[in-house]
């Protein structure tokens, strides 16, 4: 379905519920994901009457064609505005151009506020770290020095002073005003880049305050003008890219050391029924490590086995799972990905998770109701998630070695509650894990040559990124891995990151197998390596990752990022996180694939400049396609006229 399809008819929800385009499942005609695991724990939710995002999707069709398409405005007690023929403007005389463009803004805003309290976390760690108050260490020296170097601090200072320094001044780039450009962005982006952004006036300042001005914009009756709406999304966006992701990324490879390639598993039939089981779920991976190494503490291990468990263990969940993974986690407690934000109420529901400890986002409320059914207990690690009647450690740098302790004796607590009702499907999938342009360098003896010759040679025809949510309007992880599969199968590689990565470990495309699956090209580059055709970057901040690795590859090969054969695709997005991150790759010059249909289409304008004018101002546009063999043609497409531009 184009775009235009969804202009005139809106959303379909065709796959969702009874899914038939969904090839990983035998049982087509009722799955309601792409993976056996989930339709079998579906089945045993429904037998227990507990009800689950699938059944609450149903419950919500059909949904409000206004909301879709961005045209309902309810910022003042004059609303909800509904724009239609008949009520072409709002109340105040705001336009469909106005209120989907403020809309879209909005949504955004949410998310690049949430990418700047993960990096502040992370930074107040690092600093508290080098101060000796945490039980972490500085794990990535070379990294701390290289990129203290780069923003001008003095590297001849120890390694904890520089670190205190560095932290101090990422903190500073937070807080500054919107007038400083950003020295991140500075630093780290293309010459080539850095001048058209320029040109637009959208080189960020201070992050907070980009906020700021973000959200007073977009109050109601102050910025009206839709294009200074979309170029503010644009300006928080290129904030975002460098803060929220780059910073990120490099800070908490920092303090956690930078991701190797390593070997572990996914989906559901990891759990082991066996010890006392602990998940990690959200984004940020800070407590989670602490939990790594607090069961394998003797006296928590004796209390483990007193339960009758015969150890304990951590499994990762969401992106804080993909942070785990992607640092190798393979020893020591760690037991592997259990996926997904749609997994979450089924991991609960197979009766053998005792304890949740959920950080920041992607925690849904259902969660609550599913958990109360089972004996697992909820714990909220972050000051900042609150979900009524659950239970509070807000994560503490300073005490984190000790409420790590705490969470582990809580879990073994509710171990002893465990009723003998456990269903856990024996679905489970060996993934390689742990790229980053380091590893990748590290297994390419140290130059990004034998990659870039591929690329020339077209043995490898383009790069794209498939990263980002799941969604349960497009059939949980169907698109995403169809549309994975549909790439590697025309000789293009797969960067995966977030939900995605998930979905593509749950289906086996993250082990060197998968080749076979790949086109000729890729296939033979794959089996030389011993790689997947679908590389786990980790997490969502870890897009920040892929936007270091293409802007290695512009400069290796002296272009802007919008001239490479490369492109990223989000197609199965879900939150507003996910809207900074494809305005970001937009802003970067790449043609960014959408699904599902972001609430713009109320608004000719705004789909036109997202769709296609503003390929003229930064390189890259959106491309909205439903179907996933037509949005892999589309890109295709997009990578060969690419690759002729470049002359290979
Ligand atoms: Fe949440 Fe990161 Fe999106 Fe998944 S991918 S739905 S943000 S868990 Ni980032």
């Amino acid at each position: 379905m184009g775009l235009l399809d969804w202009l005139v008819g809106g959303s379909k929800n065709e796959a969702n519920g009874q899914s038939s385009g969904c090839s990983s499942c035998p049982s087509a005609g009722e799955c309601v994901s792409a993976h056996g695991s989930i339709n079998e724990m579906y089945k045993v939710t429904q037998q227990k009457g507990i009800s689950t995002v699938f059944d609450r999707y149903k419950a919500q069709q059909p949904q409000c064609q206004f909301g879709m398409q961005g045209i309902c405005c309810q910022l003042c007690s004059h609303g909800p505005c509904r724009i239609s023929p008949k009520a072409p403007m709002g109340i105040c005389g705001a336009t469909a151009d106005t209120i989907v463009a403020r809309n879209f803004l909005r949504l955004e805003l949410h998310g690049v506020a949430a990418y700047a309290h993960h990096l502040e976390e992370v930074a107040k760690t690092i600093k508290a770290t080098a101060e000796g108050k945490t039980p972490y260490k500085i794990q990535d020296e070379v990294k701390l020095r290289e990129i203290a170097g780069a923003i001008g601090l003095d590297t001849t200072k120890d390694t904890n002073a520089l670190a205190i320094d560095l932290a101090n001044s990422v903190l500073n780039e937070l807080r500054k005003g919107t007038e400083e450009p950003l020295a991140l962005v500075e630093t780290f982006a293309p010459a080539t880049r850095k001048e058209v952004w320029k040109k637009l006036g959208v080189i960020p300042g201070g992050v907070h305050s980009e906020i700021r001005d973000g959200l007073t914009k977009s109050m109601t009756n102050i910025t009206s003008d839709p294009i200074d709406l979309l170029l503010t999304a644009v300006r928080l966006a290129i904030a975002t890219g460098y803060m929220g992701l780059v910073g990120t990324i490099t800070l908490q490879d920092i303090l956690l050391g930078t991701p190797g390639i390593s070997e572990s598993e996914a989906d559901l039939g990891v759990i082991d029924p066996d010890t006392v089981n602990i998940v990690a779920h959200g984004h940020v991976p800070l407590v989670a490590t602490a939990v790594l190494d607090a069961i394998k503490d003797p006296e928590l291990q004796k209390l483990a086995k007193g339960a009758g468990a015969k150890g304990i263990k951590l499994y990762g969940s969401m992106c804080t799972g993909e942070e785990l993974m992607q640092r190798g986690n393979t020893n020591g407690g760690y037991g592997g990905q259990l996926g997904n934000w749609i997994n979450q109420e089924f991991m609960i529901a197979t009766g053998a998770v005792d304890l949740v400890m959920m950080d920041m986002n992607c925690s849904i409320p259902g969660i609550k109701a599913v958990a109360d059914k089972f004996h697992t207990k909820l714990v909220s690690v972050s000051h900042i998630l609150r979900m009524a009647g659950v239970e509070n450690m807000d994560y503490t740098p300073e005490k984190v070695a000790q409420q790590a302790k705490e969470l582990v004796k809580k879990a073994i607590e509710t171990y002893k509650l465990r009723g003998k009702e456990v269903h856990i499907p024996q679905n489970k999938s060996k993934a390689i894990a742990g790229f980053s342009v380091e590893s990748i360098l590290g297994a390419l003896g140290g130059s990004l040559d034998p990659l870039l010759d591929a690329v020339k040679a077209g043995s490898i025809k383009g790069i794209v990124a498939v990263v980002g949510c799941t969604n349960n309007r497009n059939g949980h992880d169907t698109r995403g891995i169809e549309l994975t599969k549909e790439l590697i199968k025309r000789d293009i590689l797969v960067i995966n990151s977030g939900c995605m990565s998930s979905a593509t470990q749950f289906a086996g495309l993250m082990k060197p197998e998968a080749a076979e699956l790949a086109g000729d090209g890729l296939k033979g580059i794959c089996k030389a390596l011993g790689i997947p055709p679908a590389l786990n970057f980790g997490s969502c901040v870890d897009i920040g990752r892929i936007g270091v690795a293409v802007t290695a590859i512009a400069n290796a090969l002296g272009v802007d990022p919008s001239q490479l054969p490369v492109a990223a695709s989000a197609p199965e997005y879900l939150e507003q996180k996910a809207i900074a991150d494809g305005v970001f790759a937009v802003a970067f010059g790449l043609l960014t694939h959408i699904g599902p249909v972001p609430p713009v289409t109320g608004s000719a304008l705004v789909t036109k400049v997202l769709t296609e004018d503003i390929e003229t101002l930064t390189g890259g546009k959106v491309l909205v396609e439903e179907d996933p063999v037509k949005a892999a043609e589309a890109i295709e497409a997009h990578i060969i006229k690419k690759r002729q531009g470049l002359g290979i």
